[in-house]
């Protein structure tokens, strides 16, 4: 990273620059790629999909054709930075560490040539996700102004198992992706909805004990997943040709058969009253109200006031509970005007007492 940097820098300053760089590197060897000092260095390039294949191209006919490289076009492709990276060669850095019991281990200096048929590619867009999640986290004050949501190195494993079952696991607080029809970590939205997970057991561990706290995790891991992919989406220039509220639109063509191809959706009209006490079908309720805070607030002010308000959800919280501490948050924090927007978000998805 050092070497990228010198070959980046005016030669007058080149130098200074070197030195400054020896001495980030001497201070935090773990979180190369954003100097403290003002000197950029420039990360690793890893080879990703922009959030998914189908979003940023709009077909919804591409398959999974048993993950060949063919049946995604080159264009849904882009090298990004991966930042944030050890040392060590390999997928292991500051926000997420990466390990795989499919295939081969992927090495960052291969990581720009992958494509979708390697396992390492999943590997690959599983590090980079992860870590623009949390970044986007840092932005929003998470781990600075604010207290940090789950901002340390987050394991991750990519699994071979037979389904889709992406799963956080509560124990090991470990992330895995498993390759179920379209790989699970092909899909940028299946990587930070699991992350959701990860962080709000970071902010209330144990979170996800009664139905309604289950479905706020699902609704928040949809949520992210969405807001995490517009926020690369705007920061890269990349194209999104699907609607925003459609989480997975490529894990989902596996599995869906009509068109948009969705996992689930952040706008959908169910209510309180459409209850069916199962926390993905349930969470729609939920994720609604924060797409829709989302929409009157903008996303940086809504996700500061969402994820805030998470630090005070009890691990069994009821949605009114959960409901009423969010327009507290957003008093604390933006006072009554944004607070009056987040409770109407909330009144119109039929929650009681709200
Ligand atoms: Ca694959
Ligand atoms: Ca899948
Ligand atoms: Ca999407
Ligand atoms: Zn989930």
């Amino acid at each position: 990273m050092s070497r990228r940097t010198a070959r980046r820098t005016p030669r007058g300053l080149l130098a200074t620059a070197i030195a400054t760089v020896a001495l980030a590197t001497l201070a935090a060897p773990a979180s190369a790629g954003v100097g403290t000092t003002g000197a950029q260095t420039a990360a690793p390039q890893g080879r990703i999909f922009m959030v998914n294949p189908v979003q940023s191209s709009g077909d919804q006919n591409l398959t999974d054709g048993k993950d060949s490289a063919t049946a995604v076009p080159a264009s849904a492709y882009t090298l990004a930075g991966l930042r944030n990276l050890d040392a060590s060669g390999g997928l292991s850095g500051r926000w997420a560490t990466v390990r795989s019991n499919t295939g081969a281990a992927a090495k960052v200096a291969d990581a720009a040539g992958y494509d979708r048929h390697d396992d390492q590619f999943e590997q690959v867009m599983a590090y980079f996700w992860v870590n623009e999640a949390q970044e986007y986290l840092q932005s929003l004050g998470f781990g600075s102004e604010l207290p940090g949501a789950n901002d340390r190195a987050q394991p991750v494993r990519i699994d071979q198992w037979g389904a889709d079952n992406s799963f956080f696991t509560d124990k090991k607080a470990e992330i895995r992706y498993g390759k179920g029809g379209v790989d699970d970590a092909e899909d940028a939205e299946v990587i930070v909805h699991e992350y959701g997970h990860a962080v709000h057991n970071a902010q209330v561990p144990g979170f996800g004990t009664s139905e309604e706290a289950g479905s706020i995790g699902e609704a928040w891991g949809d949520y992210l997943a969405v807001s995490v992919g517009a926020y690369a989406d705007a920061k890269y220039g990349w194209p999104r040709r699907t609607d925003l509220a459609c989480v997975a639109d490529w894990d989902s063509v596996s599995y869906t058969a009509t068109v948009p191809h969705c996992l689930r959706r952040l706008d959908t009209d169910k209510t309180y009253a459409d209850k069916v006490g199962e926390v993905h079908a349930d969470g729609e309720i939920w994720s609604r109200a924060l797409f829709d805070i989302r929409n009157a607030l903008g996303a940086r002010t809504a996700d500061r006031v969402i994820v805030d308000a998470q630090f005070g959800f009890a691990p069994d919280t009821s949605f009114k509970d959960a409901a009423l501490t969010t327009v507290a948050t957003a008093q604390k924090l933006y006072g009554k005007s944004a607070a009056d927007t987040v409770r109407k978000a909330f009144q119109a998805r039929g929650i009681p007492g709200v």
